[in-house]
């Protein structure tokens, strides 16, 4: 089957786009010159199934959990670099990558509250030469000191300060790629902790936790260099009745203490979605981070496609006109497809959830809102879902030299032929 577009019928389509967009008021062309710089933070553990490279022997636990067998996951440092090479090959704009403390470089095994920045030195390097910028995440689960599913609000002191080491051990990381790549690194902190089964104290590990963080956070680190997230969660795997970090732990947090928040889509009742949650939260945090996922009637972490709840995010960073301080990131792991095809698609979707929120005509829409003419108002969001916004997304590819449409999957079959279908 043949999908390629010519040219000229890239260009022949983008210019009639280009035209049904202006009669609504909206200027397609300056909707692209946004969207080509606003970074995605890939984030690195879609490659390998979250194993990272501390422990090969150690499989992944404590509260997550990747599904699928395909075959040809990326077993080491090289192999993950260059299966993210080929996907940011695939995907427009200028992006970051978002690490784990667990993907450290080091030959032999170091504890995770004395990694250092030279552990994540060839890590710079790679991003130096990339042009990529760099988040980091503690990793507080995999662990034999976090496997009865408590961390930070651990009974046990000496628990406690291993994981609040590690936890400051890593914000000086995300400090040094800060200062190496000239772009704030933002760390983020998820802990796995809490019960399967109801509680009968719900209050102190949550005072554990508050201790915790302000230890963690004691020391001023130039926000220029680092800036801490910390991400909340109503339930998860083997704290499906009580989570200690739950949101209203963490936006009572946040607030107070000027860290950001992080909203992971997954993380809520499957009804709630968190594009309603920014107007409010940006109110009372000066920076919010997203891990932008999608979950399957859990938190199942599915790759992001182009759904309605993913628009309805992008659409409240656009309408907050939030991009500066709304951070995006993702958040899946599908280890059942082809894992390049699984960044690849859904860091694209991300993008083109965006582009269809940069192609909004809102001052029109305020209008018939604040005319009270609320038929006119679901009539043109109606109509905008029928417009042509994938000739500009076409459009924008062919501009920032990637494929156009289905070609990114020729790619990726080429490369599973070429490179993973190599590896045991
Ligand atoms: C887990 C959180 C967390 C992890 C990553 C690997 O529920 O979403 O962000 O997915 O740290
Ligand atoms: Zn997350």
């Amino acid at each position: 089957m043949n999908f390629q577009l010519s040219d000229a019928q890239i260009q022949a389509a983008y210019t009639l786009a280009e035209e049904r967009y202006a009669a609504f008021g909206v200027d397609a062309a300056a909707a692209l010159a946004v969207l080509v710089d606003v970074p995605i933070s890939l984030h690195c553990w879609q490659g390998d199934d979250v194993l990272g490279f501390e422990d090969p022997e150690r499989g992944l636990s404590g509260g997550i959990m990747a599904t699928g067998n395909y075959p040809g996951k990326a077993s080491n440092i090289d192999e993950l670099r260059a299966d993210l090479d080929k996907a940011y090959s695939l995907i427009p704009g200028r992006h970051r990558l978002a690490l784990h403390g667990s993907y450290l470089d080091s030959p032999s095994r170091i504890p995770r509250d004395e990694l250092l920045p030279q552990h994540f030195a060839s890590w710079v390097d790679w991003a130096k030469a990339q042009d990529h910028g760099l988040d980091f995440n503690q990793t507080l689960f995999s662990h034999e000191l976090a496997d009865d599913g408590f961390t930070l609000a651990h009974q046990d002191a000496g628990i406690r300060q291993f994981w609040i080491d590690h936890c400051i051990a890593c914000r000086d990381i995300g400090a040094y790629f800060g200062a190496e790549l000239g772009e704030a690194c933002i760390t983020n902190l998820w802990i796995p902790d809490g019960y399967k089964d109801s509680p009968a104290d719900r209050l102190a590990p949550r005072q554990r936790l508050l201790a915790a963080l302000d230890a963690i956070y004691a020391k001023d680190i130039d926000p220029a260099l680092n800036r801490d997230s910390v991400e909340c969660k109503l339930f998860g795997l083997g704290s499906e009745s009580y989570v200690v970090g739950s949101h209203e732990f963490y936006l009572g947090y946040a607030a107070t203490r000027g860290v950001l928040l992080c909203l992971d889509a997954g993380h809520f009742h499957p009804t709630e979605t968190i594009a309603d949650k920014l107007s409010s939260v940006l109110l009372y945090v000066p920076e919010v981070l997203l891990h932008v996922s999608r979950g399957v009637r859990w938190d199942s972490d599915h790759v992001v496609t182009l759904t309605d709840d993913l628009q309805a995010i992008m659409q409240e960073i656009v309408r907050c006109d939030a991009l500066e301080n709304v951070h995006i990131g993702l958040d899946f792991f599908d280890a059942s497809i082809n894992r390049i095809g699984a960044w690849t698609i859904g860091t694209r979707n991300a993008l083109r959830g965006l582009l269809m929120a940069l192609l909004e005509p809102r001052s029109l829409l305020r209008q018939y809102e604040n005319a009270g003419d609320f038929t006119g108002r679901l009539g043109l969001l109606e109509e905008l879902k029928g417009l042509p916004f994938g000739a500009v997304w076409d459009y924008h590819c062919a501009q920032q030299g990637v494929p156009v449409g289905m070609d990114f999957m020729r790619e990726i079959r080429d490369y599973e032929r070429t490179t993973l279908s190599k590896r045991n």
